[in-house]
């Protein structure tokens, strides 16, 4: 494909956010990129994160052709408009498209910081149990 020639993705294992990405990336049969890990846990980041993302720091990060493209909203809507292909993303109707996007919205929004709090919380019941 020539659109793919130089994909790398900035990645986190445990991000809901490289998800969506990633699952953008299959669906449009997009698998051979070259997937970075970023490590999260200890809090270092990346000169390449730092470099591609200088503005919030944070994965995932889709580089095309040396070009960054950040904010997993804005990399699955880059893929869609890139690798047209067969399937769209979104729904043809203007109503469904309104939708999906409040349905991604809420996710961002309201999901993704309640889960945020459980993981941190879970994080420091271990450590009091840790010691
Ligand atoms: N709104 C961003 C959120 C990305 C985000 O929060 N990434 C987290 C990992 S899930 C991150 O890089 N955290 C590192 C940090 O905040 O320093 C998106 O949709 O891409």
């Amino acid at each position: 494909m020539a659109n793919d020639k130089q994909l790398i993705m900035l990645d986190y294992w445990a991000s809901m956010f490289c998800m969506r990405v990633k699952i953008a990336l299959a669906e449009k049969g997009i698998t051979d990129y070259d997937c970075r890990v970023e490590d999260l846990m200890n809090e270092k980041k990346s000169p390449l994160l730092q470099e591609m993302n200088p503005v919030h720091k944070k994965i995932p990060v889709l580089i095309h052709n040396g070009k960054p493209i950040c904010e997993s909203m804005i990399i699955v809507e880059y893929i869609d408009e890139v690798w047209k292909g067969e399937c769209s993303f979104l729904p043809s109707d203007p109503y469904q498209r309104s939708q999906s996007r409040f349905w991604a919205d809420y996710v961002d929004k309201k999901f993704y910081p309640a889960s945020l709090k459980l993981w941190k919380s879970k994080e420091s019941t271990e450590r009091e149990t840790d010691g």
